[in-house]
């Protein structure tokens, strides 16, 4: 068996820009399960251990700003191979190349700034999600 789950987070440019129904949409269109959903202001401590892969890069503090300036959506996703499935929903990191059909192809915006506001987060492995659920539910 390898049903799976993984933590979705729309961000804050996704919640700004009244896409949560469409990027939800496009979830549940897919096959995926929403288990658990709730939105949620980030503090600095959560968002230090949900990123604490990153701290001490160059976009980690714009990151945390970015990811401070208003409401996530967090969700708890499940199905067949998931966490993959998702980020292949999601599309690459910078929405400029990530590929049409993709959220972030389709939906994302290049800001011209020094994070990439690109709308949405996924889990990448089974030890990544479990951990990222534990901090966000
Ligand atoms: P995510 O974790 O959000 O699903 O995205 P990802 O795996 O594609 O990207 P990751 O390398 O884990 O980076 C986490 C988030 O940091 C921002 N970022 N900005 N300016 C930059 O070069 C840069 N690099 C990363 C993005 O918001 C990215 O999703
Ligand atoms: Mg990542």
């Amino acid at each position: 068996m390898s049903t799976e789950r993984t933590l979705v987070l729309i961000k804050p440019d996704g919640v700004e820009r009244q896409l949560t129904g469409t990027i939800l949409a496009r979830i549940e269109a897919k096959g995926y399960r929403i288990v658990e959903l709730q939105q949620v202001r980030a503090t600095r401590e959560l968002l230090e251990q949900h990123y604490e892969e990153h701290v001490g890069k160059p976009f980690y503090e714009p990151l945390v700003d970015f990811m401070l300036s208003g409401p996530t959506v967090a969700v708890v996703l499940e199905g067949h191979r998931v966490i993959e499935g998702f980020r292949s929903l999601a599309g690459t990191t910078d929405p400029t190349s990530a590929a049409p059909g993709t959220i972030r192809g389709d939906l994302g915006r290049d800001w011209g700034e020094k994070v990439q506001k690109n709308l949405v987060h996924g889990s990448d492995s089974v030890e990544s999600a479990e951990r990222e659920i534990s901090i966000w539910f």
